[in-house]
C-alpha cells in the first residue's frame, strides 16, 4: 500500500550530508526505520553521468537488502536504467502523464503539487502519491516557494480522500504532527535525518513519532 511507505520519506543527495559519507547516512537511516528513500541528485556539486549512476546503484542496493523502495527524482532514464521502484517529479520536470507512459503502470510516480488543481491533474495523469509543500522554511531546496503550512494538505486530503500525501519542507519531529493530522498519510524530509549526526536514532524517533500519531488518529477515542 502506498500510503504506508510514505509514512517516512527519506530524500537525500551526496550533497546533503555534510562531511559524513553519504551511503553511511543513508543505511543508518534504513536502520532506523525509513519506508521509503528518494535519491535527489540536485545542485552544483551534484554527480554526473557515471558517478551518479554508480552512487544510485549503491544507494538502490542498500534499500534493497532493507526492503524499502527506491525512488528517483526527476530522472526517468537513471529510474528505468536503474529498474528503480519508482520517479518523483516536479511541476517543471517532465509531464507526469508522460512520464507514466515511459515507466508502465507498475513503477510508483509521485508528483509534487502546491494546490487542489495540481493534484487534480498529477492524479489524473497516473500519480501514486503527491507530496505538498513547503509545509514550513526549508533550506533545502534552491526555489523553494512560499511555506503554505498545512492548508492545501487538508484541501487536498478532503477532496481526494483516497490520494495519498506526504508533507514536505522544514519538517522535523518537533513540528510534523499537523501534517498528519491535516491527512497526510507521512512525511518527507531531507536535513532532518541527512544532516544529523546519529541519523539511526533520528529515524528512528522520527518514525515513533509519526506512528503514535497515526495510531491516535485511527483510535482517537483510546487517547482521548
Ligand atoms: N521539495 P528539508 S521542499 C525537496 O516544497 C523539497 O516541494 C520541497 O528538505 C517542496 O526536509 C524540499 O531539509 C526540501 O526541509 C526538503
Amino acid at each position: 500500500m502506498i500510503k504506508n511507505i510514505l509514512r517516512l520519506y527519506f530524500i537525500m543527495g551526496s550533497m546533503n550530508t555534510q562531511e559524513n559519507d553519504p551511503l553511511d547516512v543513508l543505511e543508518k537511516a534504513l536502520q532506523g526505520g525509513v519506508t521509503c528513500f528518494q535519491l535527489r541528485e540536485k545542485g552544483v556539486a551534484s554527480l554526473q553521468g557515471q558517478e551518479k549512476y554508480s552512487f544510485a546503484e549503491k544507494c538502490m542496493k542498500l534499500c534493497q537488502t532493507y526492503h524499502v523502495p527506491f525512488i528517483v527524482n526527476d530522472d526517468v532514464e537513471l529510474a528505468l536504467a536503474l529498474n528503480a521502484d519508482g520517479i518523483h517529479i516536479g511541476q517543471e520536470d517532465e509531464a507526469a502523464a508522460l512520464v507514466r507512459k515511459k515507466i508502465g503502470p507498475e513503477k510508483i510516480l509521485g508528483v509534487s503539487v502546491h494546490n487542489v488543481e495540481e493534484a487534480f491533474l498529477a492524479q489524473k495523469a497516473g500519480a501514486d502519491y503527491v507530496g505538498i509543500g513547503p509545509v514550513y522554511t526549508t533550506s533545502s531546496k534552491e526555489d523553494a516557494r512560499i511555506p503554505a503550512g498545512t492548508k492545501v494538505i487538508e484541501q487536498v486530503a478532503i477532496q481526494y480522500p483516497n490520494l495519498p500525501i506526504v508533507g514536505i519542507g522544514g519538517l522535523t519531529e518537533g513540528n510534523l504532527v499537523p501534517v498528519i493530522r491535516a491527512g497526510g498519510a507521512g512525511v518527507a524530509l531531507i536535513s532532518a535525518i541527512a544532516s544529523s549526526q546519529d541519523p539511526r536514532n533520528q529515524a528512528k524517533q522520527l518514525r515513533d513519532k509519526i506512528e503514535q500519531v497515526l495510531e491516535k488518529e485511527r483510535f482517537p477515542s483510546e487517547h482521548a
